[in-house]
């Protein structure tokens, strides 16, 4: 069924979300969430939300809120403002069109235009992206701390709260001992990974190895986004399976990761490969040759959640996902229903809601908006 809507209006705001939690990778700290949100309005005056995920530092990828927000503003908005759509699946190849880079930008621009239709056809995102699955596991990330019994005794309340896998994050010299000591808080039975967010070279090949005692689903993206033959060569060397998430932009890389032996599993942000429509096009071609996709987080507001639990409701999300519920976050969250974990770890699809499933509260909006552009 096709709904034709054209865009009449893009807002984009930034609003400031202290997390609750301080959060730290190998590359930065993250403490107070700037958060990039894109309302769009059609003609018939409909309005819908979406997330550009960039982060305040240039630290996990190229992008910032800055970056975002002038590539939105000068290039992306004009692209689809004013414009007629009759898929959602028209804004990614409208986007690119002269424009490289800027994956989070155009995202958070086709994220909203996804919303905007379910929203008109009044069928759940989940729905119209395919998905099937009624609920979805929930893993948590935890950032890294400052000494063993610190990451052992946090991974332990998180199994107490009913998360479904652990991911730690490591960098080198908080590696090893630190996954040792969670290993040995949590038992063998519990889904234990860890995300280097590419702070390792072939150098550290004979460190790495070391990771392999401890039984762990996989090692996340430990070697620079750029080098997808160098994660092959770890690969041949380490019985824990490598997941990509930065090195993998676009289904075509995907693909290239699969063949060549680099990526045994994938993470799939729809921020980072420029929506949803390229999310769908990774997911296929993963299930395709048989390799497992999971739902990444990049501490989104309950807007960009929204679209993980969607996302995360196709097939080939056979893991459990970092969509943690809003409290793991957020003193108070963006949308409600605030997103929720039950006590045995899944998160509801709300398949039997319209659009997002969840209503943005403009009071709270209001209440952490630092400014606000209508995109012309
Ligand atoms: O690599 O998955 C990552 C957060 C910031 C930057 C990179 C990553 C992450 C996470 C957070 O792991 C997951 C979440 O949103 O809970
Ligand atoms: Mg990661």
């Amino acid at each position: 069924m096709s709904t034709p809507i054209r865009i009449r209006r893009m807002i984009l705001r930034e609003i400031r979300m202290p997390l609750v939690e301080v959060f730290t990778i190998s590359s930065g700290t993250e403490s107070d969430r700037r958060a990039l949100l894109i309302e769009v309005t059609d003609d018939d005056g409909v309005s819908a939300w979406g997330e550009c995920v960039a982060f305040d530092q240039p630290n996990y990828s190229a992008e910032t809120i800055e970056t975002a927000a002038i590539a939105i503003e000068r290039w992306l908005g004009p692209r689809v403002i004013g414009r007629t759509f009759e898929d959602p699946r028209e804004v990614l190849p409208a986007l690119r069109r002269g424009v490289e880079g800027h994956f989070m930008a155009k995202a958070g621009v086709e994220m909203a235009i996804w919303a905007l239709v379910a929203e008109k056809r009044r069928v759940s995102l989940a729905t119209l992206l395919g998905g099937v699955r009624k609920r979805i596991e929930v893993g948590i990330s935890l950032g890294i701390q400052d000494s063993p019994e610190a990451i052992a005794a946090r991974a332990e309340r998180a199994v107490a709260d009913g998360y479904r896998r652990i991911k730690l994050k490591i960098k080198p010299g908080k590696d090893v001992e630190y996954v040792r000591a969670a290993r040995r808080a949590l038992g063998d039975h519990v889904k234990l990974s860890v995300d280097a967010n590419a702070a390792y070279t072939l150098a550290d090949m004979d460190h790495l190895q070391k990771l392999d005692e401890f039984g762990l689903l996989m090692i996340e993206q430990p070697l620079r986004a750029g080098d997808i033959l160098r994660h092959a060569a770890l690969a041949k060397r380490l019985r824990t399976p490598i997941c990509l998430d930065e090195s993998i932009t676009c289904v075509d890389e995907a693909e290239d990761a699969i063949a060549c032996g680099a990526a045994r599993l994938i993470n799939i942000k729809p921020g980072r490969v420029g929506g949803l429509a390229e999310s769908i096009a990774i997911h296929d071609a993963s299930r395709a040759r048989g390799v497992p996709n999971w739902c990444g987080g990049m501490l989104e507001t309950g807007i960009g959640r929204a679209m993980n639990v969607a996302l995360a409701s196709l097939e080939n999300f056979s893991l459990p996902g970092d969509i943690s519920p809003s409290a793991r976050y957020w003193q108070k969250d963006v949308v409600f229903p605030e997103w929720t974990m039950d006590a045995n770890g899944f998160i509801d699809v709300p398949f039997d809601r319209p659009g997002l499933g969840v209503a943005v509260d403009m009071d709270r909006i209001d209440a952490g908006a630092v400014w606000r552009i209508v995109v012309k």
